[in-house]
Order: C-alpha cells, then sequence, then structure tokens
C-alpha cells in the first residue's frame, strides 16, 4: 500500500522518465525503432528501474496513468525524431502495454488522442504486448482490432513464453513477434553440442518460419554478443535489440545515437 502512494506522489511530482532503447538492422547497425521503457527518478534511491516498480503499479492500477504518460511522452518524441531523422529510423516506437490498460475503457480513446495531438502518423506504433495479456477475453480482443482499424500495429512481445502462442496467432492481429530472450541466450553455444542449445535454435528457426509464412516481421530481444547476432542473421533474423547492439538510454543520448546511425 505504501508504494502505492509514493508511486502516485511520483506521478503527479513528474518523476517519471522515458528512456529509449534501439531496435537495429542486424547487418547495418542502422537504426529501425526504439523501445520506451519508463525509469522512476527517485529523489533520494536515484534512478529506479521499471522490475522495481512496474508490478506494483500494474497491482493498483496506477499503470493506466503511468501507462498514459509513457505512450504520450514518446508518441511526441517519436514524432520529432521522425521529423528529424526521417522514416527508416522511426519504422516502430514499442510502447509496452500492461493488461490493465488493455481493459481501460479509455485506452482506444487515449492512443488515438496522444496520436492526434503528437502528429506521430499511426502507421509508426506498435504496442508491445505479452501473450498473457491478449488472452483475457472478447473486451480486450474488441480493443485490439479497434487499434488494428486505426492502423496502430501490434508486437507480441516476449513470444515463445506463453501457454498458446501458436493457437492465439490465429485470433491476434499481430504485425511483429518479439522473440524472447531466454531463447536467445546460449544460441550461439551449439558447437558445444549441448541439447539445450540445440533446443533454442530449433525454436528460433521455427519461429522465424512461423513469422514468414503468417507474413508478421520478426524481433530478437536481449543480444548480448556479436556471435549471438551472427547466428540470427544466419537462422534469417534482420532486426534485433539488446545489450550488445545498445542498452536503453535518456532521449538526449539517443537523439546523438540516431544522429550517427540513422
Ligand atoms: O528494465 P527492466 O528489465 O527492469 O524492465 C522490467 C519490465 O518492465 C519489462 O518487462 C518491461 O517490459 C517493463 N516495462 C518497462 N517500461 C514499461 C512501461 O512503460 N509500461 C509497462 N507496462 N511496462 C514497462
Ligand atoms: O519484457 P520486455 O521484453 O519489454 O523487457 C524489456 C527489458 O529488457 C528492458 O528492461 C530492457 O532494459 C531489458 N533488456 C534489453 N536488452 C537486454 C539485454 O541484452 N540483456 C538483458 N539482460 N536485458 C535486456
Ligand atoms: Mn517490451
Ligand atoms: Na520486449
Amino acid at each position: 500500500a505504501q508504494i502505492g502512494g509514493e508511486l502516485r506522489r511520483a506521478l503527479d511530482a513528474g518523476e517519471f522518465r522515458v528512456h529509449y532503447q534501439p531496435l537495429m538492422d542486424l547487418a547495418t547497425g542502422r537504426v529501425v525503432g526504439v523501445e520506451p521503457l519508463v525509469r522512476w527518478e527517485h529523489p533520494t534511491r536515484g534512478l529506479v528501474p521499471p522490475g522495481e516498480f512496474v508490478p506494483a503499479a500494474e497491482g493498483t492500477g496506477l499503470i493506466v496513468p503511468l501507462g498514459r504518460f509513457v505512450l504520450r511522452e514518446s508518441c511526441r518524441q517519436a514524432a520529432a525524431w521522425l521529423a528529424e531523422f526521417g522514416p527508416a529510423c522511426m519504422q516502430k516506437l514499442g510502447p509496452n502495454v500492461s493488461v490493465r490498460q488493455l481493459h481501460d475503457p479509455d485506452f482506444v480513446a487515449d492512443v488515438r488522442a496522444a496520436l492526434a495531438d503528437t502528429g506521430l502518423p499511426a502507421d509508426r506504433l506498435v504496442l508491445e504486448l505479452t501473450e498473457s495479456a491478449v488472452l483475457r477475453g472478447p473486451q480486450v480482443s474488441r480493443t485490439l482490432h479497434e487499434l488494428h482499424e486505426m492502423g496502430v500495429r501490434l508486437a507480441l512481445d516476449d513470444f515463445g513464453t506463453g501457454e498458446s502462442s501458436l493457437s492465439l496467432l490465429r485470433s491476434f492481429p499481430a504485425s511483429i513477434i518479439k522473440l524472447d530472450k531466454s531463447f536467445v541466450d546460449g544460441i550461439e553455444l551449439d558447437e558445444m553440442g549441448t541439447p539445450e542449445a540445440e533446443a533454442r535454435q530449433a525454436v528460433a528457426r521455427a519461429v522465424i518460419q512461423l513469422a514468414g509464412a503468417l507474413g508478421l516481421d520478426t524481433v530478437a530481444e536481449g543480444i548480448e554478443n556479436q556471435e549471438q547476432a551472427d547466428r540470427l542473421m544466419r537462422l534469417g533474423y534482420t532486426l534485433g535489440q539488446g545489450y550488445h547492439l545498445a542498452r536503453p538510454m535518456p532521449a538526449e543520448a539517443m537523439t546523438r545515437l540516431l544522429a550517427a546511425r540513422a
């Protein structure tokens, strides 16, 4: 209960910041989009990572206004980058959306207003949803279809970790699959011939084949070294994200990266 009050106060006090991690073309290193990630600039604790407060914000419902803030701020920033650096570097703005936000009756209107007010074209926005968030019945399904009709795209985040990834894709209007980091970890170690590494590679291969068959784009997450990037490219992945490519960073640092790599 205490963190609930703290988060409300922090939101009113303007203590949340949006950092950005680039999505990159693995072959060229060019930026093709960004994932906004919220941070809490706490007056005494310093920069607090989302893992330490997003679950609490989801539990109390504060994720609804907090998510609205992240959406607006990142749409505004992406529109500015789009104007300055051109469409190739800002193909995807991928904010994370919690199930609580999808259940908020104002969510579709909030997205529409954020786009209208910032001038970001709808086709740049790719909402990142997890499988568990999407598997929540007719209300969520209607919301997703309304967003889809607006021209907003949807990405399935952490793909492969859910209960029913395959059947989900039949009913869900996704445009992008994000291969979960757990399948990228150790993917470069197949020369050792361990069953675990072979299984990860088999999943990564199956996901790219599935995406190809369904006409979806893929992004490989959590790439931490060049060997992983090389292996993923050999499997057919063209886009990636991870500490090896770039860590999440403040907007000003992202502007400098875009100036160099757009
Ligand atoms: O940076 P870190 O690994 O602590 O992030 C933990 C989790 O917080 C990740 O799963 C990420 O998707 C989530 N997260 C980061 N920013 C946001 C946000 O703006 N909204 C929501 N709902 N989740 C976020
Ligand atoms: O759940 P989601 O996929 O949105 O999680 C995004 C989180 O993953 C962010 O908090 C981001 O900081 C983190 N992340 C991004 N790239 C890497 C990476 O290469 N390694 C690790 N360990 N975490 C990463
Ligand atoms: Mn994400
Ligand atoms: Na992700």
